[in-house]
């Protein structure tokens, strides 16, 4: 019984709570975002052989890295605000399969996994074989940050990256990677995936043009404390924009100090 394992429970425990927290901030309507986490180093020997609910289901393009690993997703079509209430009535485990071309559903019902994981799974492939550790991928639909998204002078990675660090000394040091840009595409394609892990070689942080964010990372409050300090930047500066003043935002002088005083 998958549910006696006290790791995997305290895991899927938080994946629960950030869900909830995704759909408190608002920043998931309907079934918008969606959550894959690598739970493989929780389980036992005898979990990771467990027998499938379903069979074998190709994948678009296989994950070679990732043959043997097993996955939290949420499902297709569901909302976070009940993935944090029953974790595993609207998402499931998965195994990859067969050298990495397809996967099943191992545990706990035969729910269907999100529409964006091809692209997840592309993306913890490519994290996985550049050697980061890296369990978490995170995407969701962030007001203000969508926002700045629909301006094109923000569009350029480091000036929007210049521009929400110098709102609060925070979010230097909460995101030193600073932030990617992904032009629109149409979600759930593998070209958003593709261009999305261009980005990752550089940034723990995407934004997708129009559309969201996405987060990576070894765990998932981090991950969520990396886009909740975005947005709270973005807020500050949409504030004092609708006050009517452009603010001055942190010096370069005062950004460069914080990265020497939390060696960033
Ligand atoms: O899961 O957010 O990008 C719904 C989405 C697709
Ligand atoms: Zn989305």
């Amino acid at each position: 019984m998958i549910r006696d394992n006290k790791p995997l429970m305290a895991e899927i425990d938080r994946i629960a709570e950030v869900a909830g927290y995704l759909w408190e901030k608002g920043w998931a309507e309907r079934n918008g975002g969606n959550i894959s986490v690598n739970i493989t180093r929780l389980l036992t020997a005898e979990e990771l052989s467990m027998t499938p609910l379903t069979t074998d289901i190709a994948l678009e393009e296989p994950v070679e890295a990732l043959n043997g690993q097993v996955f939290y997703v949420t499902g297709t079509g569901k909302r976070m605000r009940y993935v944090a209430k029953a974790p595993f009535c609207h998402g499931a485990l998965i195994g990859i399969t067969a050298g990495g071309t397809s996967y099943h559903i191992l545990a706990e019902k035969p729910i269907a996994p999100t529409s964006e994981l091809p692209s997840h799974l592309l993306m913890h492939n490519y994290l996985r074989t550049s050697g980061r550790q890296t369990n978490v991928v995170l995407h969701t639909h962030p007001t203000d940050l969508i926002g700045l998204t629909h301006c094109t002078p923000y569009l350029d990675s480091e000036k929007l990256t210049r521009l929400l660090w110098s709102m609060i000394p925070e979010c230097r040091i909460v995101v030193p990677g600073g932030i990617g840009i992904v032009p629109y595409e149409i979600p759930g394609t593998l070209a958003l995936a593709h261009a999305t892990i261009k980005q990752l070689s550089r940034n723990d942080v995407v934004f997708w043009e129009k559309h969201g964010v996405l987060a990576v990372g070894e765990d998932i409050i981090d991950c969520f404390d990396a886009i909740d300090t975005l947005s709270k930047s973005a807020q500050i500066y949409f504030s004092a924009r609708a006050a009517g003043y452009e603010p001055e935002g942190m010096t370069n002088r005062q950004l460069d100090d914080l990265a020497e005083a939390f060696r960033l």
